[in-house]
């Protein structure tokens, strides 16, 4: 069969023999040297884990599958279709989810939410129930594939509820089984219109994954070295994701624009814009949307977004104070969350707090897949070195 299990049980045994193929000829030589630097500098650069799914360069942006964002035109339709259909088939959300979801106090964050709601699912982890049974390791990819696409499909259900529970006074609207996954997310949340859509699957499609290292994929990746489920580790992902320094700066960044516009009205000039800037540094904050730990252009990510907004919303001023942003701080660089937000509130998502739960919908494609290559290819539990600064200045300072 070409269904997504079929096609993995006929690569992975290569791809075992591969790994295995490396270990025997490059196993006992040096990746790179690790400086104090870099263990005090949050570990940046440090090469310390495998990652099928993404790579990221700090000049080109990322390649998911050695496939740039501007080539990503991958599936044919059949194979589209097929997935679609596997998604729909396991999309239905148990009852209890919309009453957890429910039970929180009211302004719990949406991303708080996200996580619960995940969480209550984990019950029905296939792995869980399995490992306990005692499967063998050369099978647990297995029920980690089930867990993931069971989870990946209940996805947009669990976001529109999330949504419509903390915006829309908790009005439920059912799926069209006649739309992809992205669709489907904007129909649920109550968005019907073609460009909605369109804007859901680029969304989803290029917040996918950003090679191994991000927090949010970190994150997964380490919890699911322990074999928690993958319940488990997209909750521990999305919880990462929730922090302002990474996923919940979709939200900040329209926070701040915001306040730009209240403070200098809808047009402002470079001039005003260029001391509004200055004022937020000499605050001590961050420019939200700008800078980024491993890019050092403009993510391609970002220039995406904005392709589809000179397309689809060219006279947005929303749009134009994006532009005019970009013009003024230039260094560092815009990512990926300096745009988003523009293009949802011009399509009437207009409630900045639910962004990050948007990118965390994306994000789970890619950490769950790269979780079922990480069980197929056997990867051990993680489990890095720390330090004291007793022991960093004994080792030298010669005492
Ligand atoms: N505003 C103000 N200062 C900044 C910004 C910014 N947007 N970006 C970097 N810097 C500063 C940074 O604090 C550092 O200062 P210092 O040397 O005084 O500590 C200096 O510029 C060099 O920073 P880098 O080493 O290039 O970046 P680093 O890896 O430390 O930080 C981020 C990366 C993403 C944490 C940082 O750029 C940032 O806080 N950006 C704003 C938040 C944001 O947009 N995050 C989203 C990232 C994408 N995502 O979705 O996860
Ligand atoms: C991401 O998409 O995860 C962000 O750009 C952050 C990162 O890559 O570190």
């Amino acid at each position: 069969g070409d269904d997504l299990k079929s096609v993995l049980a006929a690569c992975i045994p290569a791809e075992q023999e591969r790994l295995r193929g490396i270990k025997t000829a490059h196993g006992s030589k040096v990746l790179g040297e690790v400086t104090v630097d870099q263990a005090l500098g949050g570990m940046r650069a440090i090469p310390g884990m495998l990652w099928e799914v993404s790579l990221l360069d700090a000049e080109e942006g990322i390649r998911l599958r050695g496939h740039t964002i501007a080539e990503l035109q991958i599936p044919s339709n059949e194979q589209a279709d097929s997935v679609s259909a596997e998604l729909r088939r396991r999309a239905e959300l148990p009852d209890h989810v919309f009453r957890v979801i429910g039970a929180l106090p009211p302004g719990t964050h949406p991303m708080t939410q996200f996580a619960a709601a995940i969480l209550s699912l984990q019950p029905d982890s296939e792995f869980a129930k399995a490992y306990a049974a005692g499967l063998p390791k050369a099978k647990y990819w297995e029920p980690v594939l089930e867990d993931s696409l069971n989870l990946i499909a209940k996805l947009p259900a669990i976001a529109a509820a999330i949504y419509r529970h903390s915006f829309k006074g908790g009005r439920f609207i059912d799926p069209d089984p006649s739309l992809d996954w992205a669709a489907n997310l904007a129909h649920m949340m109550g968005f019907d219109d073609e460009g909605c859509r369109e804007m859901m699957r680029l969304y989803l499609t290029i917040h996918a994954d950003h090679e191994g290292g991000n927090v949010s994929a970190h994150a997964t990746h380490l919890v699911g070295s322990a074999l928690s489920d993958p319940y488990l580790c997209l909750a521990a992902g999305i919880a990462g994701l929730a922090g302002p320094l990474h996923g919940l700066a979709n939200q900040e960044v329209l926070k701040w624009m915001f306040q730009v516009q209240k403070q200098l009205g809808p047009d402002p000039t470079k001039e005003a814009l260029e001391a509004f800037v200055w004022d937020t540094l000499k605050a001590g904050k961050v420019v939200p949307g700008y800078g980024h730990a491993v890019l050092r252009t403009t993510d391609p990510r970002y220039t995406c977004q904005r392709e589809f907004a000179l397309k689809h919303l060219p006279d947005y001023p929303l749009f134009k104070l994006c532009s005019t942003l970009y013009d003024v701080v230039k260094n560092p660089f815009p990512n990926v969350d300096a745009h988003s937000g523009v293009l949802l509130q011009y399509y009437g998502i207009t409630e900045e707090d639910f962004y990050t739960v948007l990118f965390g919908v994306s994000r789970a494609l890619g950490v769950l897949a790269q979780g079922v290559w990480s069980r197929a290819l056997g990867f051990p539990l993680e489990r890095p070195k720390s330090l004291t600064m007793e022991l960093i200045e004994k080792r030298f300072s010669g005492h």
